[in-house]
């Protein structure tokens, strides 16, 4: 049996899947035995209950009145080494290139070459900030330095490749759902605070950022609430909402479409929806539509960046062009007017998420990684 492990994991403590991932790898090595150092400005949103093996290392930023800006970044790094000597740590692993990768390459510098850092791309670190001419060259520093480097899908190690012009290994770790929280829940007293039991659900999950174009979800709910007794429930919160709420308004839509704003309970909320909507302009690998995937509620999305790696076109969804509303509410009418097709492509969500993308496959992937990285396969 090999060693069990002492792991830094930094990421975003407080919004999107890249936090969300690295809290439940976190979560889920601690649970096989590893001990898990939590570094981060401030309590991962996802850790939730008091855990075993589990650590929170808080990073404190200095306020002093000759910085114009407080140098997150270098309390950071000084954090990082200072958990990683105090601990002993063997690996550092940091989730979203800027700044966490060169945060813990400075803190490795600090503590010695001992410390591996692994580092693992989301998304949005490549595809908008490795176009960013001021920051790219040091998101490719921060890339080469680490002793290793995964990414959430194909399309986003294509994208490093290309964006960056990097050429090192580059390992696939698809995320994952842990199956013992996205399951289909048992909704049947909820349901009918949210529609009548001849309407159908559809739901949209996210930040509500540009990118998602939320708009386009509004846009393929009217089509389809045209054709198909449904309601539309948004979850989450962003820039893009109020717009949303407007837009929902000026087209007559108001009685049919619930804001919900933030919601722990995600499969739960899922749960109660027949399908989930994500047409991304880009999405390198759209998380929330494996959690709906993993409930038994297939997605109709874009075809865009990591979507189709996860989401098998006529199997557990359907994908359209960027854009092509028309397409997706032509799809999400087919879909649910067909009970034959909803109940196999439902079943088909199910086995994908159990077999493909589980917490079992990708927890050992990770850890394999940390053995090779340290030198003990
Ligand atoms: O999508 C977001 O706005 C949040 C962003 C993040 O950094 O958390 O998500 C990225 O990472 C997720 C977890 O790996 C992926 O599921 C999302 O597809 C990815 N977002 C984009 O590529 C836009």
């Amino acid at each position: 049996m090999k060693d069990k492990l002492k792991i830094g994991i930094t990421c975003y403590p407080t919004l999107g899947g890249s936090g969300v991932v690295a809290t439940e790898l976190g979560k889920l090595l601690a649970e096989k035995g590893h001990e898990v150092h939590f570094i981060t400005h401030s309590m991962p949103f996802r850790l939730g209950k008091f855990h075993k093996n589990i650590y929170y290392h808080e990073v404190e930023v200095s306020q002093y009145y000759v910085f114009r800006y407080p140098p997150y970044d270098l309390s950071l790094a000084s954090k990082l080494a200072q958990v990683a000597k105090m601990e002993e740590l063997d690996l550092l692993h940091v989730h979203y290139a800027i700044p966490h990768a060169v945060c813990a390459l400075l803190a490795k510098q600090m503590v010695g070459s001992n410390l591996k850092v692994v580092t693992t791309l989301h998304g949005t670190d490549i595809t908008v900030l490795g176009q960013d001419q001021s920051i790219s060259d040091l998101i490719r520093y921060a890339i080469n330095e680490s002793d290793a480097v995964t990414a959430v899908s194909k399309d986003l190690i294509k994208e490093t490749r290309e964006l960056l012009a990097i050429d090192r290994d580059i390992d696939l770790t698809y995320n994952f759902v842990d199956k013992r929280v996205y399951y289909p829940r048992d909704i049947s007293k909820l349901r009918g605070e949210f529609a009548r039991p001849d309407e159908k659900i559809l739901i949209h999950i996210s930040n509500f950022r540009p990118v998602k174009r939320v708009q386009d979800v509004v846009d393929i709910f009217a089509k389809v609430s045209k054709e198909v007794p449904s309601r539309l429930l948004f979850v989450g919160e962003g820039p893009d909402l109020s717009k949303m709420i407007s837009k929902v308004k000026e087209l007559g839509l108001s009685d049919k479409v619930t804001f919900c704003g933030k919601q722990d309970d995600v499969a739960q909320v899922i749960s109660l929806a027949d399908v989930m909507l994500l047409p991304s302009e880009k999405e390198s690998f759209g998380l929330v539509a494996l959690e709906a995937m993993a409930c038994g509620v297939p997605t109709i999305g874009s075809n865009a960046g990591g979507i189709p790696e996860l989401i098998t076109h006529g199997e557990t969804g359907f994908l359209a062009e960027v854009g092509d509303t028309e397409q997706m509410a032509s799809y999400a009418i087919n879909l649910l007017k067909n009970q034959v097709m909803y109940e196999q492509m439902a079943q088909n969500c199910l086995n994908r998420a159990r077999y493909t993308f589980c917490n079992d496959i990708t927890t050992v992937q990770y850890e394999e990684i940390y053995y090779r990285v340290l030198g003990r396969e």
